[in-house]
């Protein structure tokens, strides 16, 4: 269900994304703009304020993790649902987190993608990649019951 544009765009700027720096920061901003998410990170140390969420190592080590699991997609755009298949299945059964916070986290790493690369960010590709987040989205709620 993609076009060979799409794809262009959304592998096209994968590979210029820096995965640690970005994954760190859409989940900061989620954290930071969404405070209820931050009951799923409780282990997590200080999140008191934005600065201490920014500057939180934990949470950017899970960022990195989420956003190269995210980079898992990328590479099989054609089977997202099957390759997030046990990942939804655990943030269902182990993780209990609601699906709502997928979406959530998309809209943060929009923002982050626009934030970094301003004008290479054309509307077009911002369509693809709102599409990339909301099916990456759609996948990880799949499995819940
Ligand atoms: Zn998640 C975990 C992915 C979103 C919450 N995650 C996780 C992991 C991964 C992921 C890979 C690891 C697993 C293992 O270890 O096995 N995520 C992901 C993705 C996404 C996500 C891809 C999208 C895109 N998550 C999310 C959200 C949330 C979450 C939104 C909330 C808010 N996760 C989570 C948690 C965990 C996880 C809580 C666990 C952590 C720890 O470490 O404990």
């Amino acid at each position: 269900h993609w076009t060979a544009e799409e794809k262009q765009l959304i592998t096209g700027l994968w590979g210029k994304v820096n995965v640690a720096d970005c994954g760190a920061e859409a989940l900061a901003r989620l954290l930071i703009v969404y405070p209820w998410t931050q009951r799923f990170f409780s282990s997590f140390g200080n999140l008191s304020s934005a600065t201490a969420v920014s500057g939180n190592p934990m949470v950017r080590a899970h960022g990195k993790k989420v956003l190269t699991s995210f980079g898992e997609a990328v590479k099989n755009l054609d089977s997202i649902k099957k390759s997030f298949a046990q990942l939804s299945k655990l943030h269902c059964d182990k993780l209990h987190v609601d699906p709502e916070n997928f979406r959530l986290l998309g809209d943060t790493l929009i923002i982050v993608l626009a934030a970094h690369f301003g004008k290479d960010f054309t509307p077009a590709c911002q369509a693809a990649w709102q599409k990339m987040v909301r099916v990456v989205a759609h996948a990880l709620a799949h499995e819940y019951h």
